[in-house]
């Protein structure tokens, strides 16, 4: 018998290549999707997989469809990837934000308590739980205190706080991968790496002229999506436990520009580069530096994919979409 996975987020960047990486290992998907946020699949056509995939329309946000969904999958496996993850956006969209990363969870959670107990529900939890926390040369594990920044943070940390609790009181199997930054050529454009990415494709190609940008001192711990959603099957394979998932390297904004420009033979990026106050954040995270030896010494996982590698892979994506 084929085990069965529902995706909730299916059609984010990280449902698409968790679709894919499950189909391979033979499971039959089910992806909850709500017909408002995204009524194309561009990123599991982009991944080759939509033909493949069970859609069950609805919104995490509402129950009632939430409970239809664990009832029609059956799941044996739950991924909750469903969330407004843009951390930007949350300050003009707080109630939603908490309603959909935090309040959303907990539907997921009561869902799968009343109708399938058994499943084992993998969520994603996120390093700006972190926020503040932090000092040079310091990494986050899975001991760092959450210390949020944001409404997307505070969000993230009430639905973390409620796998954890759900796994304690009720017993149920779940998982929190305390995922780092993690992108790809399929990464929505109001990110930064690949805001960067299509702007240096549109640089180079004569379409643009400069790209407008926030922050540029803010470092991240930036992984490629490929390996991170192997991680969060992983977690679901072992007894239920937190784990962070990072590269264990931190670069800044201004690198990134580096790089991503470097790759186009553009040396000095700052005649393509202006600051415009509004992607300026109410209050930053500055400093993000993940530690995944528990990872590696308890699931075996390992980030495979170098940031030069992630970051020419997305400007050679982006430079190929203009061609
Ligand atoms: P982040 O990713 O907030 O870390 O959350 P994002 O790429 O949006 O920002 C990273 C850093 O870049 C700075 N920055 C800008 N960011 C954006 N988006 N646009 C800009 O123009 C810009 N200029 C500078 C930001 O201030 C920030 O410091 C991502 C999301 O995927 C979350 O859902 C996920 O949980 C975390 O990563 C891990």
């Amino acid at each position: 018998m084929k085990k069965r996975a529902l995706i909730t987020g299916i059609t984010g960047q990280d449902g698409a290549y968790l679709a894919h990486f499950l189909l391979k290992k033979d499971y039959e998907v089910y992806g909850f999707a709500s017909r408002r946020v995204n009524q194309s699949y561009e990123n599991l056509d982009y991944i080759g997989v939509t033909d493949q995939i069970k859609i069950i329309f609805g919104d995490i946000t509402d129950p009632s469809s939430v409970n239809n969904a664990i009832k029609t999958s059956r799941p044996h496996e739950v991924y909750n990837l469903a969330a407004m993850s843009f951390v930007g956006l949350s300050w003009q969209e707080p109630i939603h934000t908490a309603n959909v990363d935090g309040l959303g969870a907990l539907y997921l959670l009561e869902a799968v308590k009343n109708y399938q107990p058994d499943a084992k529900v993998y969520q994603a939890s996120t390093s700006e739980m972190f926020g503040n926390n932090w000092e040079e040369d310091m990494t986050q594990n899975e001991l760092t205190a959450f210390r949020p920044r944001s409404p997307y943070g505070s969000a993230k940390v009430f639905a973390h706080n409620t796998m954890v609790n759900y796994r304690e009181s009720f017993g149920i199997h779940t998982s929190c991968g305390i995922l780092f930054n993690h992108e790809s050529p399929i990464r929505g454009k109001e990110f930064v790496t690949r805001k960067i990415t299509d702007g240096v494709a549109q640089i180079k190609m004569g379409y643009k002229d400069y790209i407008e940008l926030g922050n540029l001192e803010a470092k991240r711990d930036w992984g490629f999506a490929g390996d991170y959603v192997k991680a969060m099957w992983m977690m679901l394979q072992q007894d239920p436990d937190d784990f962070v998932i990072s590269t264990g390297n931190t670069w800044s904004i201004r690198e990134l520009l580096d790089r991503a420009f470097g790759f186009v033979g553009i040396n000095d990026w700052r005649k393509y580069v202006k600051i415009n106050p509004d992607f300026i954040r109410p209050a930053e995270v500055p400093n993000l530096h993940g530690n995944s030896e528990k990872a590696a010494n308890i699931l075996g996982w390992r980030s495979e994919t170098s940031f030069d590698k992630l970051v020419q892979m997305m400007v050679h994506a982006d430079i190929e979409r203009y061609s």
